[in-house]
């Protein structure tokens, strides 16, 4: 077999024909299903005639083919390894195929597949061409009508995109209904879905007052729920009418629940295709971080309706144009609806320990990458996450009305068309007036930029002197880099009033709270009429992705925790306090020397415990160390162990020191209110959940009973998860095992809750971890064709920073014995999955030995793509 071979994006040239009506059909079998196609073809008018027309297909047995009528004979096409090419076609034909393929045999679930009983299907990004023969480029959009014919007892739900226009029944048993979408669409969207559903219904009355049905459809047990996210498709269909002026376009709107399914959920038109776990809630099965996942996510494939679909991607380079722009969607509309400080907190904590990584690993690549060899590798952290942070900067830097303008003429000027991210930034500068060109390297240059700040207060003048420079290191393809535009947020707080001071610049006010533009490798911004010293609020809100050093002292970082009018930089300024305290306690573990914990920081805490604060969300967040993860980002060298036990030393020393006003915060967050997803009783219970973790920590009598009782009440998933994780996590396992039994037990029958058993066991601090990997994985309810149960027992596993890294290295053998089982089954979680193990570089010598060690096995293999792409790049 020859290696899998790049595809670069300046080799882009529009299709040599273009699909305008596809008509399909499917007979439904679970080994031999029939799908007839019928394509309206003309040669694109860019393209001269005479060039072959290609399909692209996989998978796919041709039974039949013909144009206009005439079937073709042997030598008028050719079946290639990657589809089907006609040397010479006409200008303008109809052409007829008709293939079979195995719905029950597709492990991989890209295509046409079975998830319990049904049939369904997820396209995006090159999953249609095993469906059919197909141009499978977003470039190519059809109108579409599908007729499915499935088993009346076994299918008696026939779904697919737009609206259903005829149905009927058929001899044997059978029945059919034909589903025509009027929009135009790339092949990626496409979607059908057969099998025995129930559906929940509702309706939305649109801006101009059209009259939307809505639809979730799931398995019988499922019904009750769905309430959460219906109410979010709702909040999210007005919220993108206010805040975008954009209004739904089908007189349907269907959401699907299916159990095994490889990514959160899927935007296909009209109808969009959900994993179980981004769609179904109920207070005693989900938490309230999966609530708000589930609203975050029905939020995003609805907001895909028109940043993706009406106007949708050239071509796979582009796939942040999209992701990118409805991420930044939805943590807009989250923020929104939720605690604004505390979404931004959440997803930056997220980024700064997993983007960040990525982008400091092998597998780095610009936001608009410019090769690669399999797209399934490209939905990234950095294509959605750090697209949308880029999104947001634009937001700022144009301003909100601006931005607003630029979208508009985006939608408008672009409707049903496949188009670019230059396309969108265009947009972007015409309305404001900007010159953006600087700012597009943002998608071109792979890395996260480092700012080295300084700064001085010049007494005498009354002047503040800020040195910004900024480097970018080298990745992967890009030993240099250029400049970029990065604006940065800043207030100056004097460090006598408290207060924000006012910042003029070059003679111009820029307010308390103002931008500067960092454009050249090195600046000097000297701000004037500074009546006192200031300690620097730098990239407030996060106002680039970026990492920016400053050396501040602990005094600086304890008076910004405190001061700061900024509430993330508030926040920020408390971790970086506690990471200082943790780097000494690291080097302390390190060389064996009496751990010592920082006064400085068990102050700021008491004084946080005590302030009565009207947001216990913020202050919850306040009260969380860094995790393990995001401390191993900031060191040169990751000792995993070190960092585990200089956190747990830093959590018992306040737990110890502070173990009255945990128990207090506790206590004063018992609600007994009946359960609800909203802002105020969520963040009491993560307030609760925080302090009584501390306690747990140093086993105190009275906080080990206090968890044992919550997990006991049974009040609903959030704090039960919470109590069990805390005794799962410690070390009174006569206390722990009866709880998993209780609750394993309890659950037996619920997919979604034993997922989350699954994790908290295995993510757990005792070494027995890995056992129980190995013995979990002979559970009934576990299953490797299940992407929710790897990811839930060996993808959480793999985040369990002590056990994964254990140094006999069976940690990593487990890991790479899943890949190697997974390459076969799913490429795309396989590939996902190996992460972990690409990131040898940051270890111990003997651990680096290890990991590389399982990777060069699994090379042996023979590869997927998706696997292939990795492992060399890891390897490289
Ligand atoms: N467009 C979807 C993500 C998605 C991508 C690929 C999938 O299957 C291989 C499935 C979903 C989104 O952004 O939600
Ligand atoms: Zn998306």
């Amino acid at each position: 077999m020859s290696e899998p071979q790049p595809i670069h994006l300046s080799d882009y040239r529009p299709p040599a024909y273009r699909v305008t009506h596809t008509e399909l059909t499917f007979d439904l079998d679970p080994s031999a299903t029939r799908v007839k196609a019928r394509l309206h073809v003309e040669r694109h008018p860019e393209r001269e005639a005479g060039e072959p027309l290609e399909l692209d297909g996989e998978q796919l047995a041709l039974k039949a083919i013909a144009i206009d009528g005439q079937p073709l004979g042997d030598d008028e096409y050719a079946l290639t390894e990657s589809g089907l090419r006609i040397e010479r076609a006409p200008e303008r034909f109809l052409l007829d195929t008709e293939v079979e393929i195995a719905p029950e045999a597709n492990t991989a679930l890209e295509g046409l597949y079975q998830s319990g009983g049904m049939f369904c299907t997820q396209c995006e990004a090159e999953g249609f061409r095993r469906i059919t023969f197909y141009p499978d480029r977003p470039d190519v959009m059809a109108t579409f009508s599908t007729t499915v014919i499935g088993r009346l007892d076994r299918e008696p739900v026939l779904l697919s995109n737009g609206n259903p226009v005829e149905r009927g029944e058929l001899p044997n048993g059978r029945h059919f209904v034909t589903w025509e979408d009027p929009h135009p669409k790339p092949c990626y969207l496409f979607a059908l879905v057969a099998g025995d559903l129930e559906k929940v219904e509702d309706r939305f009355t649109t801006m101009s007052g059209r009259e939307v049905t809505l639809q979730i459809w799931v398995e019988e047990e499922n019904l009750g729920k769905t309430d959460h996210a219906m109410a979010s498709l709702k909040r999210a269909m007005r919220w993108d009418e206010e805040t975008y002026g954009r209004e739904y376009d089908l007189d349907l709107f269907m959401i699907v629940a299916v159990n095994d399914f490889n990514m959160g959920a899927m935007e296909n038109k009209g109808l969009n295709i959900f994993n179980s776990a981004a769609v179904l809630t109920h207070p005693h099965t989900a938490t309230d971080a999966a609530f708000q996942r589930v609203e975050g996510i029905v939020a995003h494939e609805y907001f895909h309706n028109w940043s993706g679909n009406r106007v949708t991607c050239r071509d796979w380079f582009q796939l942040s144009l999209k992701e990118g722009f409805t991420v930044f969607r939805d943590q807009t509309f989250s923020a929104d609806t939720n605690s604004a400080p505390v979404k931004r907190i959440e997803d930056v904590s997220f980024f700064r320990t997993a983007q960040f990584a990525e982008d400091a690993g092998p597998t780095a690549h610009p936001v608009r990458p410019d090769h690669y060899i399999e797209i399934g590798n490209f939905y990234t952290l950095t294509i959605y996450e750090k697209g949308a942070e880029i999104v947001r900067m634009l937001r700022n830097l144009v301003g909100w009305e601006a931005f607003r303008r630029g979208s508009d003429l985006y939608f408008s000027r672009f409707d049903g068309q496949a188009v670019t991210i230059e396309d969108f930034v265009a947009c972007m500068a015409e309305a404001s007036g900007q010159d953006l060109d600087q700012f597009m390297r943002w998608y071109s240059q792979a890395g996260t930029p480092e700012i080295d700040a300084h700064g001085e207060y010049d007494y005498a003048n009354g002047a503040y002197r800020l040195l910004l420079r900024q480097r970018t290191p080298a990745t992967p393809g890009q030993p240099d880099k250029a400049p970029q535009h990065i604006p940065i947020r800043l207030g100056l707080v004097g460090t006598k009033s408290g207060r924000d001071l006012r910042l003029t610049l070059d003679g111009e006010s820029l307010g308390t709270d103002g931008v500067i533009h960092l454009r050249e490798e090195e600046q000097e911004f000297v701000f004037t009429d500074v009546e006192e010293a200031p300690v620097p609020s730098l990239a407030r809100g996060f106002s680039a992705p970026v990492k920016l050093n400053f050396p501040y002292s602990r005094e600086d970082l304890a008076f910004l925790q405190t001061h700061d009018s900024d509430g993330f930089n508030r926040w920020d300024a408390g971790q970086r306090l506690a990471l200082l305290a943790l780097d000494d306690l690291i080097a302390a573990h390190r060389n064996g020397v009496e751990k010592v914990m920082d006064p400085r920081v068990v102050e700021a805490f008491r004084e946080l415990l005590k302030r009565e604060t009207d947001d216990k969300a913020v202050l919850a967040e306040m009260l969380t160390l860094p995790s393990e993860a995001y401390i191993a980002e900031q060191q040169p060298l990751v000792d995993v162990d070190a960092i585990h036990a200089a956190r747990q030393f830093v959590k018992q020393s306040l737990a110890m020191a502070l173990r009255d006003d945990f128990l207090r915060v506790y206590q004063e967050n018992v609600g007994d209110a009946p359960y609800a997803p909203e802002p105020e009783q969520i963040a009491a219970r993560s307030l609760k959940n925080v302090a009584l973790s501390y306690l747990v920590s140093i086993e105190d009598e009275e906080g080990i009973e206090l968890a044992r009782r919550q997990f006991e009440a049974d009040h609903n998933m959030t704090d039960v998860r919470a109590a069990l994780t805390l005794l799962v996590h410690s070390s009174r396992d006569e206390l722990a095992d009866p709880a998993l039994r209780t609750f394993g037990e309890k659950w037996a029958h619920d997919p979604l809750v034993m997922d989350q058993w699954f994790s908290v066991q295995v993510s757990r601090p005792q070494s027995d971890a890995l056992e129980r990997v190995k013995f979990l994985m002979d559970h009934p309810a576990f299953s490797l064709t299940n992407p929710n149960k790897v990811r839930a027992l060996i993808g959480a596993f793999a985040q369990n920073r002590v056990n994964f890294h254990r140094l006999d290295g069976e940690g990593y053998r487990l890991l790479a014995d899943v890949v190697i089982e997974l390459n076969r089954l799913n490429p795309e979680i396989a590939s996902r999955l190996v992460t972990p193990l690409t990131r040898w570089r940051r270890f111990d010598e003997t651990r680096q030995e290890l990991m590389k060690g399982e990777l060069e096995r699994i090379r042996e293999e023979k590869l997927s793509p998706n696997v292939y792409e990795v492992i060399e790049k890891a390897l490289a």
